[in-house]
């Protein structure tokens, strides 16, 4: 087949699986797939083929026509349908297993267009936590996700700063990481309703048990300028086992009674995710600031932080995306904890 006809019959099953998602579980008559996804009738079954061999469970009936198995499996394709976003998303990848996804990411980030890539997988070999944890998931069940943010001078675009002036870093570290634990505890309550509590640096809680872990890596590239990639991990549909998590974990799917739509849930994470991007580039912060208070449950109590070797215990008195949290220390002296080497003790 040229690649005009392979780019075609892609583009078809692409539109057929569009439509079966859209109906959520629903039939959809052959007619309708064919008329709709600009299919002959005598290339649907090769179409729906296809979609198979793409991992996804479709049911037939011949009266009623085809279904697709919700939840359905991940699929670039689906992430990226809808998702009505400017920078994050704009390029979606989806593997069955990596070593980690945020590795995937940084290899992506030397080719043109990079910028708002998202690369999913099904499994990691290596899923990795912060200063040199590790992230347990079960394969094909929940959300491994990373994301890659160059700076405009990478990303070939305008630089954001007031007369011209670069501000460094663009992105910087700690406003990304608690932007991306907010985007997914809002991205979580709008596909499924749950709210997420955050805890400082980059974890979503519900009632108590860890749901989401975020991980912000940034690496300087070879041809020049940073690349900052953010890795989620969401706990859809189930749970690390009990050995691989030393505090309690929990799963959306377990705190709802039911399995979630792992595409939703990815969707609804990155357009919030874009829109908090979008405002750290523009130094608005403010927002991000309070928007993040208002799920944070740490103001006011006193807690144990590790810190570069020390541990720091005191009341918390601000998470600010600049500086870090703020702890009043029980000597009555102040420090700014930044969130990278930082991890809540007790
Ligand atoms: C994190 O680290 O919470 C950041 C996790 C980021 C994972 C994503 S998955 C996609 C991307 N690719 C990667 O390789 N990583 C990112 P930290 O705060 O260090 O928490 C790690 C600790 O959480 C571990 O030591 C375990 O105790 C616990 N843990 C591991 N897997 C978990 C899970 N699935 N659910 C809840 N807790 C888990």
């Amino acid at each position: 087949m040229n690649s005009g006809i392979i780019t075609r019959v892609m583009k078809s099953a692409d539109r057929v699986l569009e439509l079966l998602y859209d109906r959520r579980g629903g039939f959809v008559a052959a007619d309708e797939l064919c008329a709709r996804g600009a299919i002959a009738p005598g290339r649907l079954a090769k179409t729906i083929e296809s979609l198979q061999q793409r991992g996804q469970a479709i049911e037939f009936s011949p009266a009623q026509g085809y279904r697709l198995a919700m939840p359905c499996r991940l699929d670039a394709h689906l992430v990226e349908h809808g998702l009505g976003t400017r920078r994050v998303g704009r390029n979606v990848i989806c593997f069955d297993e990596v070593g980690s996804t945020n590795d995937v990411a940084f290899d992506s980030a030397r080719q043109a267009g990079a910028d708002g890539l998202v690369v999913l997988a099904e499994s990691q070999r290596a899923g990795r936590g912060r200063l040199g944890r590790k992230w347990v998931s079960p394969p094909g069940k929940n959300v491994l996700m990373s994301v890659v943010l160059l700076d405009p001078q990478t990303a070939g675009e305008t630089p954001a700063g007031r007369e011209g002036r670069i501000p460094s870093p663009l992105l910087p570290h700690e406003a990304v990481t608690i932007a991306a634990g907010l985007a997914a505890a809002e991205g979580i309550e709008a596909a499924c309703g749950l709210a997420g509590e955050l805890k400082w640096p980059n974890d979503v809680l519900i009632d108590g048990a860890k749901v989401c872990g975020v991980l912000v890596e940034v690496h300087r590239l070879a041809k020049g300028g940073v690349c900052t990639v953010v890795g989620m991990g969401i706990n859809a549909n189930a749970l690390p086992p009990a050995e691989d998590v030393d505090r309690p974990a929990v799963s959306l799917a377990e705190r709802l009674g039911q399995a979630v739509d792992r595409i939703e849930v990815a969707r609804a994470v990155l357009r919030r995710l874009d829109v908090w991007v979008a405002n750290i580039a523009q130094g608005r912060i403010d927002e991000l600031h309070d928007a993040w208070m208002a799920r944070c449950g740490m103001v006011n109590h006193r807690v144990s932080v590790s810190y570069r070797g020390a541990t720091h215990t005191g009341r918390v008195l601000d998470v600010s995306p600049l500086e870090g949290l703020i702890l009043c220390r029980d000597d009555g002296t102040y420090v700014h904890l930044k969130a990278r080497g930082a991890t809540v003790v007790g």
